[in-house]
């Protein structure tokens, strides 16, 4: 159901649990989610099970999804489905604000009364205390994380960890969005092919930028930071802007162990959940606030890392994390094709010129050798 000023009207029967997913597929507003007079079960949120925990609303930031159970257990009636923005003053008919119909089978009565209101746009407090109690299901038996099956990152040992600022800058008198003052700049050659056949030069320099702390200047770069294959990575990520940042981790689920408001120090680390933390893909990160997760780094690869948020992401707030693993084994990351394409500093006439040259030489070789 797409959540438009249209409003679409779905047969639900009456007395039955339906189960609804719901994604943020926008790409600027966190929204509010909720349904008149129904209450929805949380049961999941981005392939993991939660806890099971009974709201009137729930928040969703850009690229987020959760699952929740709706039972129709109200007289057969319609009812109002809202999705509304945060961080911004919207009245009802705002075309901010979703609005669809839950409508029973049998029902003659259409949606009343004024749109089911939801917390304060701007009580940030309900939001985080939101995001601290989804937390992981113990006792679901599903499938779970890596490593072989822990849910639990009490005793992992942190190999490295990461402090990624979220800001805006201007960079050559244009606004740009930056990660600790690095704005991404998209080189000409993609960073795999850069990174298979010429080790980054001329594309990227791993590590050129700091993975903790802010550039002195505001600058455009190609940010590549090497990730420690098999090891547990924290990172934790601090918004700058004066709006909701989300970010993806490509390649893998994190943990989301803490949320907190002001300055992140190692101290803050006794405030983690340890014990059940959610591992979804897509974490939000409040204004002025931080957000961290951990991650296993078992999956070799030229990682994205990036705002959710389309004007962060597009104006430069990414950057990509390299795992590198020597062992050429192709279950674990497999070779380029034989079609692959080039572009770039990696080209065909490139290969074609070094087979070329090698087989110059080699003929060459042999020439000289013959005639001795
Ligand atoms: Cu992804």
């Amino acid at each position: 159901m797409l959540l438009s000023q249209t409003p679409i009207f779905t047969n639900y029967f009456i007395d039955e649990t339906y189960l609804i997913r719901i994604s943020n597929v926008g790409t600027q507003w966190s929204i509010n989610f909720r349904i008149q007079n129904h209450q929805m079960l949380l049961v999941e949120t981005e392939g993991s099970y939660t806890s099971q925990k009974m709201l009137d609303s729930i928040d969703i930031h850009v690229g987020q999804s959760y699952s929740v159970l709706v039972t129709t257990n109200q007289p057969e009636a319609d009812y109002y489905i809202v999705a509304s923005p945060k961080m911004v003053n919207t009245p009802d008919s705002s075309n901010l604000v979703g609005v669809g119909v839950l409508h029973y089978e049998a029902s003659t009565t259409p949606a009343q009364g004024p749109l089911p209101a939801g917390p304060d746009p701007f009580d940030l407090d309900f939001s985080v205390n939101q995001a601290k109690s989804i937390r992981w299901n113990l006792t679901a038996g599903a499938a779970r994380p890596n490593p072989q099956g822990t849910f639990n990152v009490s005793n992992v040992t942190l190999s490295q960890t990461f402090i990624l600022q979220g800001s805006l800058a201007e960079i050559n008198r244009s606004i740009r969005y930056t990660v600790n003052n690095v704005s991404y700049r998209v080189p000409n050659t993609a960073l795999k092919l850069a990174d298979y056949y010429k080790n980054g030069t001329g594309t990227y320099q791993l590590d050129a930028y700091s993975a903790n702390s802010s550039n002195p200047i505001a600058i455009d770069g190609t940010f590549v930071i090497s990730g420690a294959h098999n090891g547990w990575l924290e990172i934790v990520f601090k918004n700058n802007l004066k709006a909701i940042d989300t970010w993806h981790l490509d390649g893998f689920g994190f943990y989301v162990v803490g949320f907190g408001d002001g300055e992140w120090t190692p101290d803050m680390r006794s405030t983690y959940n340890l014990y059940d933390p959610v591992v979804r893909s897509t974490v939000q990160v409040y204004p002025g606030g931080w957000t961290v997760v951990y991650a296993y780094l078992d999956n070799p690869g030229m990682w994205n890392l990036r705002s959710q948020v389309l004007k962060h992401w597009y104006l430069g707030q990414e950057l990509y994390i390299r795992v590198y693993d020597p062992d050429p084994n192709p279950a674990k990351e497999r070779q380029p094709p034989s079609n692959l394409l080039y572009c770039g500093m990696v080209h065909r006439s490139f290969y074609s010129h070094t087979l070329f040259t090698i087989s110059l030489s080699l003929s060459v070789y042999l020439c000289i050798y013959r005639e001795r």
